[in-house]
């Protein structure tokens, strides 16, 4: 195939922006290490290869789009740019990608790589691959971190794509966490509330796009054509033979099976996004496996989460960040100039720019962002703030919230939304799972913003011609 996660590789290498890494053990090195090099710089993808117990081709790769370079070579962005200019380029993009959906439909094809190797019955057995426990108070083995988990809705025949963690139980059976609500869960559901196993398959190793796509919210069951926007080239997929199912034919490892209505066990603790063991052990679905199709010498897609920044953390601002923004136009909100998360805060701490219209537009446009799908999932804190303040840049945005806003007034709360079994706030064992969010409105008061003091500044003109004068002050 065109451009699968070899060739992926190969161009990673080219750009110097590969190192092998020989000899770390599944248990818990290949984890630290993923984790340390998220915060060194540079910070390149990591192959792991040689893992004792492990014929020496059998490999792991973690951080594959942990940086600004991997991630504009994945998707086709350009280069160079950050802070809002990117977040604008990549809305365009966004826009261009999703006007174009339709033409992309993925293509079947008789044969791929990865029937290399087919798997049943007595040979069916996970611990064959090298699967990582990735941190230290991890309940087990997950071979399901960067995954593309691939489902079916039994009444319409649409095919989602999500990612969503796989642990490995025993050799045979791997336990799956899909959080309620995710389009994953309501195939499930679907299925099991008709008293039927649901088919299932789990991608684990796969291009760093099919993974990419399949973690963010794009269009219900749209991922495939999603993925065939972004590459310009319609995704080319097997079918299954026991699920029916259509999986990429360029993928590493693919786990095919059921989930049934009946059986669960217990899955995690799991170090966690946000950066905690929050989920603890709770019972979770299992898969009754059918079939492993693998590549000779595969590799896993490794993107543990963790402390952020993590893994994906980059990649999730930047995304996560332009497509709300393109939301908030589409709900008819004018002159946003920006949305922006932290790589810490994430979902959980969302600022909003705009240039105030009329009474009333910071908090309009801080409750719909509140609500939106892709920030509804345990989103804390929306912040509003003017046009002048770059929302990408935390400083910014806390001089903005210390100097603009009023706790007395400027801060609402709304009560019981969505959260979820992961939150580290919600004390263990619950039974259903709220959050609460607030708005801050970090905005000079509508009322009387032109008699606000004024903000210090130098003007551009003096600024340009010093620039000139003093070179050491030439900056960029
Ligand atoms: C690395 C990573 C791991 C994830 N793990 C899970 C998970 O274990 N369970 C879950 O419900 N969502 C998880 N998510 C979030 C979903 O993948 C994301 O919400 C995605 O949009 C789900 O697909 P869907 O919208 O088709 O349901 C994860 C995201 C990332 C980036
Ligand atoms: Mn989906």
């Amino acid at each position: 195939m065109a451009d699968d996660l070899r060739d992926w590789l190969v161009k990673v290498d080219k750009l110097g922006d590969l190192e092998r890494i020989e000899g770390a053990k599944w248990d818990t090195e290949i984890g630290c290490l993923t984790s340390m090099n998220w915060r060194r710089q540079p910070s390149p993808a990591l192959l792991f290869n040689k893992i004792p117990g492990y014929p020496p081709e059998f490999r792991v790769v973690t951080g594959s789009t942990r940086t600004p370079g991997r991630v504009a070579l994945t998707f086709n962005l350009p280069q160079g740019l950050k802070g809002l200019p990117l977040m604008d380029a990549v809305r365009q993009k966004i826009n261009e990608w999703e006007s174009v959906l339709e033409k992309y439909p993925p293509v079947m094809v008789d044969s791929g790589p990865v029937l290399e190797n087919v798997l049943s019955g007595d040979d069916i057995d996970l611990f064959k691959f090298p699967v990582p426990k990735w941190h230290e108070e991890d309940g087990g083995r997950f071979i399901g971190t960067g995954d593309a988990v691939i489902t079916r809705d039994p009444e319409t025949g649409v095919v989602n794509v999500g990612t969503y963690r796989v642990q490995v139980h025993d050799k045979k059976t791997p336990g799956i966490y899909i959080s309620p609500g995710r389009h994953g869960f309501l195939h499930v559901q679907k299925n099991h509330l008709e008293g039927k196993a649901c088919p299932v398959l789990v991608s684990v190793g796969h291009h760093p796009l099919v993974f990419r796509i399949a973690c963010l919210e794009v269009p219900f069951g749209m991922e495939y054509q999603y993925m065939g926007a972004v590459r310009g080239e319609p995704m080319k997929l097997l079918k299954e033979e026991v699920t029916g199912l259509p999986f990429p034919a360029d993928s590493e490892i693919v786990i095919a099976g059921f989930i049934p209505p009946d059986k669960k066990h217990a899955e995690g603790p799991f170090g966690e996004w946000h950066g905690y063991y929050a989920s603890g052990e709770r019972p979770a679905p299992i898969i009754e496996v059918q079939r492993i199709y693998h590549r000779h010498n595969p590799i896993i897609m490794g993107s543990p989460p963790g402390r952020p920044p993590s893994d994906s953390s980059y990649y999730m601002v930047l995304m996560s960040g332009a497509m709300i923004h393109n939301e908030l136009l589409k709900a008819g909100i004018p002159d946003i100039r920006g949305v922006g998360f932290s790589e810490v805060g994430l979902q959980q701490f969302i600022t909003i720019s705009i240039k105030q219209r009329y009474a009333g537009h910071a908090k309009l446009a801080a409750l719909i962002v509140s609500q939106l799908r892709r920030a509804s999932y345990m989103n804390r804190y929306v912040v509003v703030v003017d046009e002048d303040i770059d929302p990408t840049d935390i400083q910014d945005v806390i001089w903005a919230i210390s100097t603009r806003s009023n706790p007395e007034t400027d801060i609402d709360i709304i009560r019981r939304t969505r959260s979820s079994a992961v939150d580290p706030q919600i004390r263990k064992p619950a039974t259903a799972f709220f959050n609460s969010r607030a708005i801050i409105d970090a905005c000079k008061p509508y009322e009387w913003i032109e008699e606000f003091p004024k903000v210090i500044d130098f003007k551009s003109d003096l600024v340009s011609d010093l620039r000139k004068k003093y070179t050491t002050f030439a900056g960029d």
